[in-house]
């Protein structure tokens, strides 16, 4: 089943800060435990944009981007056996080897699988080697084991996600990152219980996601904090009852929170920003006594977190959450199943739509106007 190599388009990260350039590449089959996958959509995240504006202290260049998609399986290496050929997958950064030996794996607290994540970090597939040529025969890094910015891509086994054929791949890809984070951050990391009082900082797709998963468990009070006043009208849709600008405030928006909002604070707040400054405000306005809060954002390099260790003796508890606390080849499929028999809806993440791997920039333009939620390129 292994095939020849692929000549196709892929979206090139040359450097960072530097547009990327569609061009066409080489991608070699894949080797044992690997899968090559055609991208049939993929929708940026704020993740990719961070990399690629050289804030990631994993960036590596040249590189192919992407890691939020809808593919079909178009050849498999030696071993694979829990995909085959025409089978509809999401690929998925935080992977799941299922072995007995691996600790997070068995592990109900976590989905951090440790199996390829050094060699992920380095942009190479788990044997040490890329599968991108470009049309010099040079390599091309891969990234966060997806590299869906091309038409076609190698992934390892154990990141691919099997799902239901009948899913349309144009929304599903969805769940390859920003919705499945927000969800999970509510539902896994922090298991939000009924009636409990949430405050969302950072209404992007990942906020709105967080957002609806907190009504859906049943939260009664939902604030959702934004410097983009714009984003307040679709907060309210998916659920936030009250909508807080920190820009049109004359004190720290924690404050204002903790004091004026509620007595002593939420039981649960969420960073949906990367901004180590809100990540503070978020702690800072969670519960005396019990509230948690959550980082999800990711910061850019060399930025640390801080606040009194005060915060964190009178019982305030800060953790984060990779992927949502979601175990990524048995829960996708689940996930995608929920939003086909309609109960979890997902249309309102998809504000753009684009054509063509070169569509990427256009869906980088976007995502920059800050009109954005998530813009699916279909290939
Ligand atoms: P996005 O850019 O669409 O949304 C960010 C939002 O934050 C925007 O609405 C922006 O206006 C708002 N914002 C910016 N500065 C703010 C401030 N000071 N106060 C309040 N709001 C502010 O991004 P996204 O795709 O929703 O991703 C959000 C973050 O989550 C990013 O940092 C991304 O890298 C990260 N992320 C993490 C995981 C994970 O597994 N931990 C997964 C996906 C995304
Ligand atoms: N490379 C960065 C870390 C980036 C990061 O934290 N990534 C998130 C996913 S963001 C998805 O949009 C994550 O899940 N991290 C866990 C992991 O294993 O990477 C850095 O700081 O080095
Ligand atoms: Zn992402």
């Amino acid at each position: 089943t292994v095939g020849l190599p692929i000549k196709c388009k892929a979206m090139v990260a040359r450097a960072p800060k530097v547009p990327m350039v569609e061009e066409e590449i080489t991608v070699m089959p894949p080797k044992a435990g690997e899968v090559r996958v055609k991208v049939i959509a993929n929708a940026l995240c704020h993740t990719d944009i961070y990399t690629l504006d050289g804030h990631d202290p994993e960036g590596l260049f040249p590189c192919i981007l992407g890691h939020e998609a809808g593919c079909i399986v178009e050849s498999i290496g030696e071993g694979v056996t829990s995909v085959k050929i025409g089978d509809h997958v999401i690929p998925c950064y935080t992977p799941q080897c299922c072995e007995t030996s691996c600790v997070f794996c068995q592990s109900p607290k976590s989905n951090l699988c440790p199996a390829i994540r050094s060699t992920q970090g380095q942009g190479l597939m788990p044997d040490g080697t890329v599968r991108f040529k470009d049309s010099e025969g040079k390599d091309i890094f891969h990234f966060m084991g997806c590299s869906t910015m091309s038409e076609y891509t190698v992934i390892a086994e154990i990141s691919c996600a099997k799902i239901n054929p009948k899913a349309d791949l144009k929304k599903a890809c969805l769940f390859g990152c920003g919705i499945s984070t927000g969800l999970g951050a509510v539902w896994n990391t922090c298991k939000v219980e009924t009636n409990s009082t949430v405050a969302v900082f950072g209404i992007g797709a990942v906020g709105l996601a967080v957002i609806q998963g907190a009504q859906m468990a049943g939260a009664s009070k939902i604030i959702a904090i934004d410097i983009n006043k714009d984003k307040f009208e679709m907060a309210k849709k998916l659920g936030a009852t009250d909508c807080v600008d920190p820009t049109s405030l004359d004190i720290p928006v924690q404050k204002h929170i903790a004091g004026i909002m509620t007595d002593w604070g939420v039981d649960y707040s969420f960073d949906c920003t990367g901004n180590v400054n809100v990540m503070r405000s978020a702690l800072e306005c969670a519960h005396r006594g019990w509230g948690v809060s959550c980082v999800i954002g990711v910061a850019a390099s060399g930025h640390e977190i801080s606040t009194r260790p005060f915060q964190l003796v009178t019982g305030r508890v800060w953790k984060g959450t990779a992927f949502g606390g979601f175990k990524s080849r048995t829960d996708v499929p689940k996930l995608v199943e929920r939003m086909m028999n309609g109960n979890i809806n997902i249309d309102h993440f998809i504000t753009h739509n684009f054509d063509g791997v070169l569509g990427t920039n256009q869906a980088v333009e976007a995502l920059h106007s800050g009109e954005c939620l998530r813009a699916v390129v279909n290939y």
